[in-house]
């Protein structure tokens, strides 16, 4: 998709609109000030329909967008499949082969200091990721859907091996 070329002319008319605001503003602003008492019960009006407005706008999108916040439900975790993953300086280790279309949980904790524990797709796209942090145990849940070649990455500065911290499985 060729979104770049637009970026540039969306941008100055954008920028060009908001300046006419801006000016607009200030042209409109120097005629003579009105008294505080001749504007402020429509002001306080408009103010309170705004904030009702927030809140109305604000209540629904929290409301549609709360069932898909990426944390674990209790029953995902008790029936997904647990793979426990010790990570350390410097190396992932994870099972050679994985299964296609299964709720799997990765089980992420690290031996010795902080490390990210990011999994590659086939595409080389980042999939998901989470810290591996010693003496703490994040769930990352994943459901492959697609057969190949997966990569784990270290996406935290770990050490002197860090650049070549890699782990590889395949899922099929
Ligand atoms: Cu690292």
């Amino acid at each position: 998709m060729a979104r770049g070329p637009l970026v540039l002319p969306l941008f100055l008319i954008l920028a060009a609109l908001a300046m006419a605001v801006m000016i607009g503003i200030a042209l409109s602003t120097r005629a003579s000030t009105l008294e505080l008492s001749a504007v402020q019960g429509r002001a306080y009006a408009l103010r309170r329909w705004w904030l009702t407005g927030l809140v109305v706008v604000f209540a629904t999108l929290f409301a549609i967008t709360i069932p898909s916040f990426p944390y674990l439900e209790a029953s995902e975790l008790s029936t997904a499949r647990h793979i426990p993953v010790m990570a350390e300086q410097y190396a992932f280790p994870v099972p050679a082969v994985l299964p296609v279309n299964t709720p799997i949980v990765f089980d992420v904790t690290a031996k010795d200091v902080n490390h990210g524990f990011g999994i590659y797709d086939p595409e080389n796209r980042i999939l998901a990721q989470v810290q591996a942090m010693p003496n703490y145990v994040n769930h990352l849940a994943v459901e492959f859907k697609q057969r190949g070649k997966y990569t784990v990455r270290c996406l935290e500065f770990c050490g002197v091996g860090h650049a070549y911290m890699q782990a590889a499985f395949e899922v099929r």
